[in-house]
């Protein structure tokens, strides 16, 4: 096809009459409305529309680049992708806001109003989630030809509204005004088997009957990289049924039965599983996790040959990402094809896999490692227990006959012939498997994956997390992205790294001023946020002290609300003490089912109420927990925080990358050395940051020598006092034995240490009073913080990725 003859939009020109025009005809003709009857929402979708039509040409060249060039591809295998909204994204990315904006002012429209018309794609629980966004982002930036492949879900993560204090889910409805930047692909459907059983036939032929089959239809998402040079593809999911109503049963009046088959099969891909670090076990979870990495692997295996002959040389233009355990079905699946379906034998299957396919893993916690009963995976996916069994069998083999001294148990895939461990599935079909941080890598060494590092030393690599400077500064802070434009210039945008240019003006007063005005503006938006939702007034000018992120007692909010409940303590005892005033914002939600969490989100909420309305206090203290914590919000809250709580339990945080955006946002960090933190304080210096407590070697001590929380409790009175309040109803007046088992916990089994670590939390938060106290130079830690922590792009990460596992050019 002459794709020179192909109409192109670009040609109309992105001036602001161009779009001014485009708007028009997309209102009229696409959304089938007059200006004068058009709402918000209207006007959304038809500027959403002109602007994915500028992003489809872009689009369409970069997909006939890589086809023609037969260029080697990435494939991202992630169950959650939590990209949130995606047109500021895409004109940001484009630098069409000038223009954007002039031609809505014709109309007397704001671009605000209209961004805010759309809904976040919530299709991730947290960091894992956010990573693999960020990561699309940078792959499109750094021109790797790459696909996300992941799940559509119906119904993202559940809504989180407070209901007296306490956390209610809502399903999330994200589909439901439309969303004007996926592609529905009719033609690109697999056929993906669930159930029955196998067959041979003696001449090396294998049958799946399948008991239940589905289809799964692709759905593109465009992922415009800077400056629309590249743009690559999320390629989502979404179940349907391979049978549509059965007539039998609707005719003799049975209707809601005869729709059953549509509705099991559509249930794949209904709803995202809420539970971020603990899996479940369940069966539709399973079904899942195949469901996507078959359609994916279909797909790509489809895509090679039509640009090669020979499935062997797979490896060389194909590397595929495995998103922790999630998509580790994809060991069995791809062996599955190569020899079920394009005939290989199973040794040159497996060199195949092992050379193609890589695995991150994202936490150490042993709960959140997935195992499934064998039963139950021989029922979903008979034939993967048969390759998984050869795979354990001749690996197993091949371990005995090196006869080093490891722990044979350690390193099988079928654990006490009862379970499949999926680690140990990826590990071993794996060619690298990484890390996150530099910390987190190092304990995977010696801890989960201790026996497989003696046996493959060159096999687990670091890449350090990162995240995308364009959403991240560019679009979600425009007062500092003005203020660095007309002092450093643009070069940060594309290369973070360039951004240390700052530094140099971290003693420039007028530069100073300046950047603590952009603070400040967004200081004033944030408490505009935080009255409209909470009916909370917030000093803008008061520290913003800010921990967002997902409610886990390991990341330890709890030691968060008990130093809160102190510093209130201490500020009743003396008001008149020279307080540094302090608003304590947070954010987050619980898994469902995780009811210590829940209690951790009340009790935050019910301290809220006690210390916002006391007016002995007044302004010296505040509590905001906003509901319904995202990525919109996210964008929000983080351009405006002035303190970053990164206080998780040392060795339990993989990474964390909230930390990095509110960093590089001109937050200060007060937090433990864990995850990346140990790294962003080696870039930003002991003097910008605020270390406190047990590191990760004082905690592993601990865990075999055993602590007494009590003892330490009896010991620290202003612990003591806190502890007190609480367990007598302080804070639940209707309910004053409310928090016992919260209390509890930490006398008796403070697995997360946070007794241990509160006396040294305490005292750097009355260090942060003090720096706070000091304007001029505090401004200047947080200009060195944004100056410094520009290795923390993701840019900088999927450079690493290309070049230490996937082996392909970056530019
Ligand atoms: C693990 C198991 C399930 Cl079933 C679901 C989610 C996870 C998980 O690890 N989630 C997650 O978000 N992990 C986070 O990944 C981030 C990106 O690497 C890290 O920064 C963060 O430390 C880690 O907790």
């Amino acid at each position: 096809m002459d794709t020179n003859a192909m109409k192109n939009w670009d040609d109309r020109g992105t001036t602001a009459e161009a779009i001014r025009a485009g708007m028009i005809d997309k209102l009229v003709y696409s959304v089938g409305k007059d200006p004068e009857h058009a709402t918000l929402q209207d006007w959304s979708t038809a500027l959403g529309l002109v602007v994915r039509d500028h992003v489809v040409d872009h689009w369409f060249r970069a997909s006939h680049r890589s086809h023609e060039e037969k260029k080697k591809r990435v494939y991202y295998l992630s169950m959650e992708f939590l990209i949130g909204r995606l047109f500021n994204d895409a004109i940001a990315n484009l630098q069409i806001e000038p223009a954007v904006q002039e031609a809505l002012s014709t109309y007397g429209l704001e671009l605000r109003d209209l961004l805010d018309q759309e809904s976040d794609a919530a299709l991730g629980n947290g960091g894992l989630g956010r990573l693999a966004a960020c990561f699309l982002d940078s792959m499109s930036r750094l021109e790797i030809p790459a696909f996300g492949y992941g799940i559509r879900y119906e119904h993202g993560l559940f809504r989180q509204r407070f209901h007296d204090g306490w956390q209610i889910e809502e399903a999330e409805d994200w589909l439901v005004s439309g969303h004007v930047w996926e592609f529905e692909r009719l033609e690109a459907r697999y056929t993906i088997k669930f159930g029955g059983h196998i067959s041979f036939d003696g001449q090396g032929n294998t049958k799946w009957h399948a008991e239940e089959t589905v289809f799964a239809m692709a759905y593109d998402t465009p992922i415009t990289g800077w400056q629309g040079k590249h743009v690559n593809t999320l390629r989502l999911w979404s179940s349907r049924p391979t049978e549509i109503l059965d007539l039998r049963r609707f005719n003799s009046g049975d209707y809601l039965n005869a729709a059953e088959k549509m509705i099991r099969a559509e249930t794949i891909s209904r709803v995202l599983y809420p539970d971020d670090t603990t899996p479940e076990g369940k069966e539709l979870r399973l079904k899942q996790e195949y469901f996507f990495t078959s359609a994916s692997l279909q797909d790509l295996i489809r895509r090679y040959l039509t640009e090669h002959d020979d499935i062997r040389h797979l490896p060389d233009f194909v590397s595929i990402q495995m998103n922790d355990t999630h998509p580790a079905i994809a060991v069995a699946e791809l062996m599955r094809l190569l020899t079920d379906e394009h005939r290989l034998s199973f040794v040159d299957a497996f060199d195949i896999v092992q050379k193609t396919l890589s695995y991150t893993n994202h936490t150490l916690l042993p709960e959140a490692l997935e195992r499934w009963h064998v039963g139950l995976f021989r029922k979903v996916l008979p034939r993967h227990m048969q390759i998984i069994e050869w795979i354990d069998f001749h690996h197993l083999a091949e371990v005995q006959s090196r006869n080093l001294a490891v722990s044979l148990e350690d390193v099988r895939i079928i654990g006490h012939g009862s379970e499949v461990r999926m680690g140990n599935l990826a590990f071993i079909g794996s060619k690298k498997v990484n890390g996150v941080s530099a910390l987190h890598t190092e304990l995977m060494k010696q801890t989960v994956f201790a026996e497989f590092h003696r046996l493959y030393p060159d096999r687990i690599v670091n890449e350090t997390n990162g995240i995308t400077p364009r959403r991240w500064l560019y679009e979600c802070n425009p007062p500092l992205r003005k203020l660095l434009m007309e002092t450093i210039g643009t070069d940060w945008i594309a290369n973070l790294e360039k951004i240390d240019a700052a530094a140099a003006f971290a003693t420039d007063a007028s530069f100073k001023e300046k950047f603590a005005a952009a603070k400040h503006a967004n200081k004033i938006r944030l408490a505009g946020v935080i009255e409209k939702k909470l009916g909370l007034r917030v000093d803008p000018t008061a520290l913003f002290d800010v921990q967002i992120k997902r409610i886990h007692e390991y990341k330890r909010q709890f030691l968060n609300i008990l130093e809160t409940i102190a510093l209130y303590q201490a500020i009743r005892r003396s008001p008149a003490n020279d307080w540094t005033p302090r608003v304590k914002i947070f954010g987050g939600k619980a898994a469902p089912g995780y009811h210590v969490a829940k209690q951790i989100i009340k009790l935050a909420n019910d301290v809220a109420k006690i210390v916002n309305s006391d007016p002995v206090v007044g302004d010296r203290l505040k509590v905001a927990f906003l509901p319904n914590y995202n990525v919109s919000l996210a964008e929000v809250i983080i351009p405006a925080a002035d303190l970053s709580e990164q206080i998780s339990t040392a060795g339990m945080e993989a990474s964390g990358t909230g930390n990095m955006k509110l960093a590089l946002n001109g937050a200060l960090t007060i937090g433990t050395l864990d995850g990346a933190n140990v790294e962003i304080g080696e870039r930003v210096g002991p003097e910008n940051i605020y270390i406190f407590g047990l590191t990760s070697e004082d905690v592993a001590e601990i865990r075999v020598k055993g602590y007494d929380s009590r003892a330490t409790i009896e010991g620290d009175p202003v612990l003591s006092d806190v502890l007190r309040a609480i367990a007598e109803g302080d804070f639940s007046p209707d309910d004053p034995s409310r928090y016992h088992d919260l209390t509890d916990i930490l006398y008796n089994s403070d697995y997360f240490l946070v007794t241990a670590d509160f006396q040294s939390y305490f005292q750097r938060q009355r260090d942060v009073d003090h720096g706070f106290r000091d304007t001029s130079r505090w401004t200047e830690r947080a200009i060195l913080n944004t100056a410094n922590v520009g290795w923390f792009s993701s840019d900088r990460t999927i450079r690493g990725y290309a070049a230490d596992i996937w082996n392909v050019p970056s530019v």
